[in-house]
């Protein structure tokens, strides 16, 4: 595995962190997960300048332009032959002895990267997931994407202890989304979704979503709707990178819609495979290989 640190790609071997890196101490950085499709970064351009846009946020200036963030994803997915999977960057404020407040000196942002083979989840997509709802007490910039994940990883081990996929955070009342996901319901033709502020990650895999919705003319309410309104929707899924379109069939152990996958889930879901672009090249060729050679 090649790793990336800091304008060099090294062996894990030659990685060398700092007990002293914020990201270590403070969790002081962001990252984003990016998905690669036989060995085709997908939709990366738009990863890469939310990754930008969380570390701004947390007045951190990156050191790379989104063209050279796009450079060092494509140099990692090569170098290691990734073919299905994902490659995580992360971005920490730097180097400094141990202290709340930044740094005095202009200490230079630590940005490191590697990649994951990890093959779509398709039982799951087909079957469909459980998620358990749990007291969302994250803080309230949950639109960052921060290395800071203590409220996520604590939801995620409640809802995997209770047998469950994933958790679905509710905050006063309001489901918002899932540990390390979005989640959407249908109810009588309409696509119900949380608001992009700051009580969510505005997520790649729901902004695919709401265009997909659009092509499908199917109507978007982005609006926040309670942990009973979500139980009695006719559908419900969530998304992200690595999830894609994740049918919900149960929550809290409640049946939702009819207990299986919904209909313009499923919809959705073939919608978002065909503009996968390897997959409809594969489907192309499928479709060739049926009708006899190419004229
Ligand atoms: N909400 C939260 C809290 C997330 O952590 C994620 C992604 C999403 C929503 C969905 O965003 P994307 O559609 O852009 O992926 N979590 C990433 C993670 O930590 N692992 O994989 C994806």
């Amino acid at each position: 595995m090649i790793f990336f640190k800091d304008g060099e790609y090294l062996q894990e071997e030659q990685m060398n962190l700092s007990i002293n890196d914020r990201g270590y101490a403070f969790g002081d950085g962001v990252y984003e997960v990016i998905k690669v499709y036989d060995g085709m970064l997908y939709t990366a351009n738009e990863h890469l300048e939310r990754l930008i846009e969380s570390a701004a946020k947390i007045k951190i200036s990156l050191p790379y332009t989104l063209e050279q963030l796009i450079e060092i994803t494509e140099e990692l997915q090569q170098k290691n032959e990734l073919s299905t999977g994902h490659i995580y960057l992360q971005v920490t404020r730097g180097v400094a002895p141990r202290a709340h407040q930044f740094p005095d000196q202009n200490m230079p942002p630590v940005v490191t990267g590697y990649t994951v083979e990890n093959p779509r989840p398709v039982e799951q997509l087909a079957a469909g997931a459980a998620m358990k709802s749990v007291e969302d007490m994250r803080w309230l910039r949950c639109d960052i994407k921060s290395l800071n994940l203590l409220g996520n990883v604590l939801a995620k081990q409640e809802a995997v202890e209770s047998g469950c996929q994933e958790a679905l955070f509710v905050r006063d009342g309001i489901v918002r989304e899932g540990s390390a996901s979005n989640v959407f319901g249908i109810k009588e033709g309409v696509l119900y979704t949380h608001p992009a502020n700051h009580f969510i990650l505005n997520g790649i895999t729901r902004r695919v979503v709401l265009r997909l919705a659009s092509e499908l003319s199917l109507p978007v309410v982005e609006k926040e709707f309670t942990l009973e309104e979500a139980c009695s929707m006719a559908e419900f899924f969530f998304t992200s990178t690595n999830a894609e379109i994740t049918p919900v069939v149960t929550i809290d152990g409640r049946t939702v819609g009819k207990g299986v996958p919904g209909m313009i889930t499923k919809q959705l879901q073939k919608m978002f495979e065909a503009q996968i672009p390897v997959l409809v090249a594969a489907g192309q060729a499928q479709e060739r290989d049926a009708n006899g050679p190419a004229s």
